[in-house]
């Protein structure tokens, strides 16, 4: 079928819930994704960070497939062989007691939350009901009604009310105003990601999190990362929160840890946190399954062994200073941020303005596939495996799209 066809069928019959760039995927491998024409683009949206390791990677495809024909899903009503190995593994990696495995990015957050909310009333004994978690304005941690209950974006949470009690909201970056609402003893937690991705890969400034550790240690509430797209070696360090040594007691992770090959997600913390929820309070028909244990631990080996993280790390570095050099000579983009291969650039235009959709279809024709974030931002974040030179190529394609688009 060809690609109109195929937009029809999804128009059709599809909930209209996305507005998709006009391209349909049908292949892909490391960096590339191929169309159903069989064009070839550098991908540098990873499915929302997702595709860290690259499209269909070998090890993660093999580990799937041997896993696929041998044992799927048992439900945690019992053992299972992959469970056990693949938690002592995660805990050991990232240098937490115990492990709570999920599966979406927002089923992580929601048991982050549950958890929070049951250390505060078992080990803060913060009155029942009363338990408060803050978060930062611009937050996304997913669809849920919890999620959206702590949105301060209209188009998330408009028309889905009532919302979520005990959450409450503070500006990013702002660690007075932090310190502020933590006084309260009902705070439970403090939920935030170390660079704010849907906002437009909003970075703090240098000590924002380690002051949100100290403060968090201080006023005794849980400082919980949502590391579900800034994880998994996409910032340049295997997470972002390393950058600070700002160690969270509940570290959320979803996305790459499964190379993006199903959804597969993480919740880290202590025993002193984890162990307030006893059997019977949390779980998960498909969490811990040994499909996604095996995935998971192949996922995180490659990471590891490919050294992703120092990739990202030092690509996006060059990534940055190249893109500096054009924005100097360009009306156009105002500004580019980041961290690791976690990158956007602003464009000099209203937030309400079709440029950087605009931009995204041309560097589509050009073959490179991002997404705009808001009217005037387009994120930038290629796999993790992409190499200098590939980079060097888009970063080509990029800046031509953008002198062309601004002589036309
Ligand atoms: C959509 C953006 C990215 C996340 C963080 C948790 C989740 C996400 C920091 C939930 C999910 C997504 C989901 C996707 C669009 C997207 C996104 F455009 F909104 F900003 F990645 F940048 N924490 N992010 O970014 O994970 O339940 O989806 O597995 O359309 O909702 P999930």
């Amino acid at each position: 079928m060809d690609s109109n066809t195929l937009i029809d069928l999804e128009n059709n019959f599809g909930a209209h819930n996305y507005h998709p760039l006009p391209v349909v995927l049908d292949r892909g491998e490391g960096v590339f994704v191929w169309d159903s024409e069989g064009k070839k683009y550098f991908d540098f949206l990873s499915a929302y960070s997702a595709v860290n390791q690259g499209h269909c990677h070998p090890k993660i495809i093999e580990a799937l497939v041997n896993q696929a024909s041998k044992l799927t899903l048992t439900s945690r009503a019992f053992f299972n062989s992959q469970l056990g190995p693949y938690e002592k593994f995660i805990c050991e990696l990232f240098n937490y007691d115990k492990v709570l495995p999920m599966n979406t990015g927002v089923e992580g957050g929601e048991t982050a939350n549950k958890l929070a909310r049951k250390w505060g009333y078992l080990k803060k004994n913060i009155p029942e009901n009363k338990a408060r978690i803050i978060f930062a304005k611009g937050n996304f941690w997913g669809r849920t009604l919890a999620a959206i209950s702590s949105s301060d974006d209209p188009l998330s949470y408009e028309g889905f009310g009532p919302y979520m009690p005990g959450y409450d909201l503070i500006p990013y970056n702002d660690l007075d105003a932090l310190e502020n609402e933590l006084k309260d003893s009902n705070v439970a937690a403090f939920m935030v990601e170390p660079i704010q991705g849907e906002a437009g890969v909003v970075v703090p400034d240098e000590g924002y999190l380690k002051g949100v550790r100290e403060l968090c240690t201080k006023y005794n509430v849980l400082f919980i990362a949502d590391e579900v797209q800034t994880g998994i070696g996409r910032t340049g360090k295997l997470l972002a929160t390393d950058y600070e040594n700002a160690k969270p007691d509940i570290l959320i992770l979803g996305k790459a840890l499964s190379g993006g090959v199903f959804p597969v997600s993480a919740v880290l913390a202590n025993n002193e946190v984890m162990m307030c929820i006893k059997p019977g309070e949390h779980g998960s028909t498909f969490g811990g399954n040994p499909l996604a244990c095996v995935v998971a631990k192949a996922a995180l080996d490659v990471i590891i062994d490919e050294k992703l993280s120092e990739n990202a790390f030092e690509l996006g570095n060059y990534f940055r200073s190249e893109l500096n050099k054009f924005i100097e000579k360009s009306d156009l983009v105002k500004l580019v941020r980041g961290k690791g291969l976690l990158n956007a650039i602003v464009i000099n235009d209203l937030e309400t303005s079709e440029t950087a959709w605009n931009l995204c279809v041309e560097m589509k024709n050009n073959g490179l596939l991002a997404k705009p974030t808001h009217g005037n931002i387009i994120r930038f974040a290629p796999p993790l495996t992409i190499t200098k030179e590939q980079l060097k190529t888009c970063t080509e394609i990029i800046t031509n799209t953008v002198e062309n688009y601004s002589a036309s």
